[in-house]
């Protein structure tokens, strides 16, 4: 099973994705999703010219042995562009390694735990009546819990409002990254905020009753005593989640948050390591592990990470917007069908261009969805189709704040 040649691709079908392409002397061939939003060209470029031929020679059934070769010969271990390229790498031989045994990888991973995964959805409105569709919508394409995101009075363009027009004039129902040279301003205001949320989830509630799983992400902009009162003012809204309330990077800010808060708290999509969350699930300080197979190393350490987490009944809630491509998407719903503390899964659903080059298997019926059954992980890649989105320059917006300081987005 020796490896012949490792690709690399960037592509982009309504957004930027980076793809390996792992091929074995015996004609196999695993592919895997290096992308990071914004910084498609520092992954590709670590895998190209860093990666590729240290996989050359290599045994692809060797899939532990390669990820601790890839993360310990470096040095300059963790970070995103790393845990991207060595999740590439990981994903790709896992692939290989289902298709040489005829298996999906989650037969691999101990087989299936449950016959569907539960899926939420991103429900968005620039007011009441628009949120409300938009719930309808997703409740008729089959979700049965929803993520609610909404504008708020006062400020101009709001993190995953997709129907409002963004500060780069497009709708990003797709991508919040808008193309060209530079980063989008957008404004926040975090006492109109909240002030403003629990109204919503009121109105929510009130239209369409307790029993509907809801979701919320905070992505990042609060303090942590402002994530505790926010938490403690949702709580008569019986959220599922209330996910990254304070940035990733200060762990401690949710001790003080579960201090005030029974309102379940999700984190780590911007998170690379499973030490990211060595304190947070031992000290039970968070619900749901929030990590993506594509930021996180790949399928091995995911695995990993959630097996640890059982032992504090912490579960996987896994961050599944469009820049996790479809092939990072499969990976990580393969480790969700297996392991046996799933909890839900974020699934934003690609675009048809996106579709066209990469051709999933998964399925999603009656809110649940499920890798299907092909050998690997069941994607394949139209090399052809790629060809025809080539890379565009792209940025994520980014927030400031009334009196022109710089805030979290
Ligand atoms: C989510 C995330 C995303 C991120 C995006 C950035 O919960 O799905 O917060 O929407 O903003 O992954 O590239
Ligand atoms: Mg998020």
């Amino acid at each position: 099973m020796k490896i012949i040649k490792a690709e690399v691709f960037v592509t982009s079908p309504s957004r930027n994705f980076v793809t390996l392409k792992v091929t074995t002397e015996s004609g196999l061939v695993g592919i895997g999703d290096a992308t990071v939003n914004g910084r498609e060209l520092a992954v590709a470029s670590y895998l190209k010219d860093h990666v590729a031929q240290l996989l050359i020679g290599k045994d692809a059934h060797r899939i532990e042995d390669t990820w601790q070769f890839l993360y310990r010969s470096s040095y300059w271990r963790r970070g995103p562009i790393t845990m991207a390229a060595i999740a590439a790498v990981d994903m790709a031989l896992w692939d290989i390694k289902g298709k040489a045994a005829n298996m999906p990888v989650y037969q691999l991973l101990g087989g299936a735990s449950r016959n569907g995964l539960r899926a939420y959805g991103h429900a968005s409105g620039t007011d009441t009546e628009q949120l409300f569709d938009s719930i309808r919508e997703h409740l008729e394409l089959g979700y049965k819990s929803i993520r609610v995101q909404t504008a708020v009075p006062g400020i101009k363009a709001v993190y995953g409002v997709a129907a409002q027009t963004q500060a780069s004039g497009e709708r990003y129902d797709y991508e919040p990254a808008g193309r060209g040279a530079f980063p989008q301003e957008e404004d926040w205001d975090t006492r109109a905020y909240l002030r403003h949320l629990p109204t919503v989830f009121e109105a929510v509630r009130n239209e369409f009753g307790p029993e509907i799983p809801l979701l919320h992400d905070g992505h990042h902009r609060m303090t942590p005593i402002q994530a505790a009162k926010l938490g403690k003012s949702l709580e008569p809204y019986d959220l599922f989640w209330l996910e990254d309330c304070t940035p990733g990077e200060n762990q401690e800010a949710l001790r003080l948050v579960r201090q005030h808060t029974t309102t379940p708290i999700a984190i780590g999509e911007v998170f690379n390591t499973i030490y990211d969350f060595q304190s947070l699930i031992k000290e039970q300080l968070i619900d749901y592990v929030r990590a993506a197979s594509t930021h996180f190393g790949g399928i091995s350490p995911l695995k990993k990470v959630m097996d640890y987490a059982a032992q504090y009944q912490v579960k996987s809630g896994f961050h599944g917007p469009t820049d996790i491509s479809p092939v990072g998407f499969a990976a990580q719903l393969h480790v969700g069908l297996a392991i046996h503390n799933y909890g839900i899964q974020e699934y934003m659903q690609h675009s048809d261009a996106t579709n066209t080059v990469f051709e999933q298997s998964m399925t999603f019926k009656d809110g649940y969805l499920h890798p299907g059954d092909k050998p690997g992980l069941g994607v394949e890649f139209n090399e052809e189709a790629a060809l025809s989105y080539p890379y565009q320059q792209a940025y994520l917006p980014y927030n400031r704040l009334i009196d022109g300081t710089v805030h979290d987005w």
